[in-house]
């Protein structure tokens, strides 16, 4: 009896409304006799196997558990109230509930298989063409004082939000199953991850959430261990863009998200729990939530070192994290942590170490093809899910960059017209489990994650930024961080091509004042005995004609073997005001087709141009006003004076 007590509060809540309910898979609940009442049944209750065999499994699920956590239940209990579901289904994270829900998704129309002798277990998602990426203008911090926000953010007083959302909510999912879904951020059994719950009425959001995190019944039992979790409302609406909304409540370690289905909108997990509500939990707990990929390098000598690095949207991390050696470099092999995020923990042992929050990738498709990907390319061919690529007329997934096959559906289910734009959505996705990627570290599921030796910078610029450099310390390496620039891409809403700030590459994911980050970060970095070396690189370079300088891809790691031949110090650099470069006889470039010209422009510091770039870094820094910490302008100061000189 004791067992039961943390569940029976969310039976009668899940049966307390009308609800279609199947017993066809797993008998009748048995759960009235074991808590000993029985259910309150309001409404009709419909016997439909095929409409929605989902109450039975939350009923098996349900019967089994030893205990839901009280404020989860009453989460769900209050949520049901306000939206109206037709049904309730608590996902369990079985591979049968996974069957299932692709099966009704086909029936429905809302997948379509893809042809399974070259894309077996694949399947296609359409999104409605006016949401197709995240919606940052329409993205807010709900923190009670504006000023803990900050100019990174969009602000709205957390009672207006809440009163405007509940308006959205209200009725919302009528018709509907609300699917309740448990996750954990971060190996389950790791003191570094964190839980949430996320409860949509979109299918193909719990398909993602399946493959993008540790979903179901583990998290809900951590969850009710632990007594605490991050809670993600979020329902499509009627995805009008006018009613669209995603709010953060990082006080109350809330998110409520209306309108979109959408990746970074929908999947709560991902940016809007792992970034900007993990950001401020870091934050209080001393730790420190990033947009960085996390790879490990094994040098032909057998040593691995793992490095986290941040780069705004779509320039290249999941291209980097799955990297693969070129032929000119034998003997190197390169393991996959994470491709997105980060979680970075100061260890006993003064080092910082990291974990991977996602299980699964959620990637850019365009420009995914052998040469460029070629593990991503392989892991992509099987038990995929797609969203907006196009079709061959074989019914195989299409997307700009492949050299083979050819486009006949475009990624909005029209017949391909080259006239009206590209096949496949310049933002359209694949979402794979991490397990997939044939570099898949094994260490992903360390609980105590990965060592970190450097943590690496980069943007995406034609000009100003050098190949690599490196910062001169830790705090030297907060301003290199903060001044990350680069040019826009498909990834947001919005123009595309201009250059925006993006410290950290966080400036859509930080959840509280980016002043306060920064000092967060020089705390942070205080209490390590062995930091990592910071670097900032920059693939992108452009020539005159707008050629690139840097052929990139697998060429990048003669940068990152650069990078740990300084931690380990291997190697010399040339001193610059901005930094340390490689002297030229440290790169190494044999067997690299880039020439002398090219290397030299590559490896270059303009004055004139850094100075203007130091100018631009000061006015951007200096909105943050007195959160901005001291040494990051004595820091700025000191790079001034050294291009001065
Ligand atoms: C992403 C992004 O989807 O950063 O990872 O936009
Ligand atoms: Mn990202």
């Amino acid at each position: 009896m004791e067992q039961n007590e943390g569940y029976c509060p969310i039976y009668e809540g899940i049966l307390a409304g009308p609800a279609i309910i199947s017993h066809a898979a797993h008998g009748p609940p048995k759960l009235a006799a074991q808590c000993g009442k029985r259910p309150r049944m309001k409404g009709r209750v419909h016997l439909n196997n095929y409409e929605e065999p989902w109450m039975a499994t939350a009923a098996h699920l349900i019967t089994s558990l030893p205990q839901i956590s009280p404020d989860v239940a009453a989460w769900v209990n209050s949520v049901r109230e306000l939206t109206q579901p037709r049904a309730i289904h608590w996902c369990d994270g079985s591979a049968a509930e996974v069957r299932e829900l692709t099966s009704k998704l086909v029936r429905d129309g809302e997948l379509q298989i893809l042809n399974p002798d070259v894309f077996p277990g694949c399947h296609l998602s359409r999104s409605d063409p006016s949401d197709v990426a995240r919606v940052e203008h329409l993205t807010y911090i709900c923190t009670p004082n504006k000023e803990d926000a900050g100019p990174n953010n969009n602000w709205m007083d957390p009672a207006q939000a809440h009163a405007k959302m509940r308006d959205l909510f209200r009725g919302c999912m009528k018709n509907r199953t609300l699917y309740v879904v448990p996750y954990c951020m971060g190996p389950i059994n790791s003191p570094l991850s964190r839980c949430g719950v996320e409860i949509t009425d979109s299918p193909y959001v719990v398909l993602n959430m399946a493959i993008m995190t540790r979903m179901g019944r583990p998290a809900l039992e951590r969850i009710a261990r632990e007594g605490t979790f991050v809670r993600g409302l979020h329902s499509i609406g009627e995805l009008d863009p006018n009613r669209r909304f995603i709010m953060h409540f990082p006080h109350e370690l809330g998110i409520e998200s209306f309108g979109s289905g959408y990746g970074g909108n929908a999947l709560l997990g991902k940016k809007c729990h792992a970034l900007r509500i993990a950001s401020w939990q870091a934050r209080t707990e001393g730790w420190l939530a990033e947009h960085m990929l996390i790879v490990g390098l094994q040098n032909p000598q057998g040593e691995t070192h793992y490095l986290a690095c941040a780069f705004p949207s779509a320039c290249g991390k999941t291209n980097l994290a799955m990297l693969i050696p070129p032929g000119s470099l034998p003997g190197w092999k390169v393991f996959t942590v994470g491709d997105d995020i980060a979680w970075l923990h100061p260890g006993a042992d003064g080092r910082l170490w990291a974990i991977n929050p996602e299980s699964g990738y959620f990637g850019v498709v365009p420009g995914t093809n052998p040469e460029t990907n070629r593990n991503a390319y392989n892991m992509i061919r099987r038990d995929t899910l797609f969203t907006n690529v196009a079709l061959t007329a074989n019914n195989e997934a299409w997307w700009e960059g492949l050299s083979t096959g050819k486009p006949a559906i475009d990624w909005q289910g029209r017949p391909y017209d080259p006239a009206r734009g590209p096949a496949a959505h310049p933002n359209s996705r694949f979402t794979v489990a991490a397990r997939q990627n044939p570099s898949y570290s094994h260490r992903s599921e360390d609980p105590q994650g990965v060592p970190i030796t450097a943590l690496v910078f980069g943007g995406r610029r034609r000009e100003v930024a050098p190949l690599v450099y490196e910062a001169r310390d830790w705090k030297h390496g907060v301003l290199v961080g903060a001044s990350v620039a680069s040019e826009t891409t498909a990834a947001n809403v919005g123009q595309v091509g201009v250059v925006r700030r993006d410290p950290m590459a966080m400036q859509p994911f930080c959840g509280y004042n980016f002043g306060d980050y920064w000092q967060h970060w020089l705390d942070v970095g205080a209490k390590l005995t062995r930091p990592p070396g910071i670097y900032h690189v920059n693939w992108f370079r452009r020539d005159a004609d707008g050629k690139f300088l840097w052929p990139g891809y697998g060429e990048n790691l003669r940068v990152l073997e650069w990078v740990l031949n300084r931690c380990a110090g291997r190697v010399g650099a040339t001193e610059t005001p901005i930094g340390r470069l490689p002297r030229p006889e440290d790169l190494n470039t044999q067997g690299l087709n880039v020439s002398p010209d090219a290397m030299k422009a590559l490896l270059s510091v303009d004055p004139a141009l850094w100075k203007k770039e130091v100018s631009e870094i000061r006015t951007y820094l200096e909105q943050y006003g007195s959160r901005l910490p001291a040494e990051m302008l004595q820091e700025l100061n000191g790079t001034q004076s050294r291009l001065a000189g």
